[in-house]
């Protein structure tokens, strides 16, 4: 008998976000899940199998909106009839990294049509294609470096460079608030020095420690040195990670930055990520913080600080 799956064993069973699931159905009416009494969503075997099928379906680029309302052998049939003709650039599985061309180039096309729905569709399809962090690295971050360049050449306009950042900045959120665990891994706290605006560097690095078992309190951009110091007071966390991305040469930023140095523990790593950091290079050094190069090197500098920080819980 079938008693009706929570949306959290029907995200593990397609792959699909619980987010985008709830999206398909209000926007595309692709599923109509039953309710329970206090009004949460239950899906049935069929549902868990239509949304399989749509999922595959995404991938090989058929748009949801015209797929959401076909019949499940309708949609069988389309995405057995497809797997033959699957285009070489189209992601294979979660791990092929060949894919991300594809789903920046879908992205770009969204945002050259100021297409935000569109957007945050093909944005929410690649980080379920390619798993979060290859999509954080391989996807956002070149496709937030293209945007700059497009603008920067003046192919794109200020109000493209807009729609595409309040999609990111609401989708990031999103992460963070799904990866966020309660487990007693280690704390870090993240965000921007004072007249840092630019806040997508430590957002991303807030959701990569969340699903590296970190817990995160996240500060936002733009944040004075005591601002960040009282956080730490408050938390004592394991790290601090800052991001400074533009510009290369704030004079409040060595003033900045020593004055959090002398306000912390000296215990507690300071890292420092973003496209502007290497222009610090000099203060960062003098206060005994690191330069993070990517996301990369951040998981591995965290996973060292995490097994440091199991030892000490063992010991
Ligand atoms: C989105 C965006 C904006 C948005 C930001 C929205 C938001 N809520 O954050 C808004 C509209 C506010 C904005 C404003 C401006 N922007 Co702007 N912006 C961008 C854009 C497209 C993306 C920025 C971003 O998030 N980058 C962060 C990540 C994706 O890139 P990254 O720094 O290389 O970081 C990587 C790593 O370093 C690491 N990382 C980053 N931070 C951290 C932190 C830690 C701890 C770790 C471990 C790792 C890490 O993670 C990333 C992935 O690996 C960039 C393009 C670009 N190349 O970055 C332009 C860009 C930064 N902006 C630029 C400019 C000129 C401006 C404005 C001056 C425009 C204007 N005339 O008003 C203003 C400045 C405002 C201010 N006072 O600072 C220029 C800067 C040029 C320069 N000389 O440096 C850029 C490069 C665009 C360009 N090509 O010309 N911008």
């Amino acid at each position: 008998m079938d008693y009706g799956h929570p949306i959290r064993l029907v995200a593990l069973r397609t792959g699909l976000s619980p987010h985008l699931i709830r999206m398909w159905e209000r926007r595309y009416g692709a599923v109509r899940p039953e309710r329970t009494e206090t009004g949460r969503r239950v899906y049935s075997d069929e549902d868990i199998r239509r949304l399989s099928l749509l999922r595959q379906a995404t991938l090989i680029g058929e748009s949801i909106g015209q797929i959401a309302n076909l019949n499940g052998d309708e949609l069988a049939r389309l995405v057995a009839d497809a797997k033959g003709t699957i285009p070489s650039s189209a992601p294979a599985s979660p791990a092929d990294r060949t894919g991300a061309t594809y789903h920046r180039e879908l992205c770009l096309e969204a945002i050259r049509n100021m297409d935000s729905v569109n957007l945050e569709l093909r944005l929410l399809t690649a980080s379920v294609a390619m798993g979060q962090q290859p999509f954080l690295e391989d996807v956002l971050q070149p496709l937030l470096h293209r945007i700059g360049e497009e603008w920067r050449d003046g192919n794109m306009k200020v109000a493209h460079e807009h729609v595409a950042s309040a999609v990111i900045r609401s989708l990031l959120g999103t992460m963070f608030v799904n990866s966020r665990t309660n487990s007693t891994g280690p704390l870090l706290i993240s965000g921007t020095p004072a007249g840092q605006i630019h806040e997508f560097g430590a957002l991303m690095a807030s959701v990569t420690a969340a699903a590296n078992g970190w817990r995160t309190v996240y500060l936002g951009p733009n944040l004075p040195a005591e601002d960040i110091a009282d956080a730490v007071a408050r938390h004592q966390p394991d790290a601090v990670a800052l991001s400074i991305v533009y510009p290369s040469d704030d004079a409040r930023i060595p003033i900045e930055l020593r004055k959090l140095a002398r306000l912390i523990d000296r215990d507690i790593p300071l890292l420092i990520g973003g496209r502007s950091s290497e222009a610090y290079a000099e203060v960062i050094r003098e206060i005994e913080a690191e330069v993070i190069t990517d996301l990369t090197d951040l998981r591995h500098r965290l996973a060292l600080l995490r097994s440091r920080h199991d030892e000490n819980k063992v010991g």
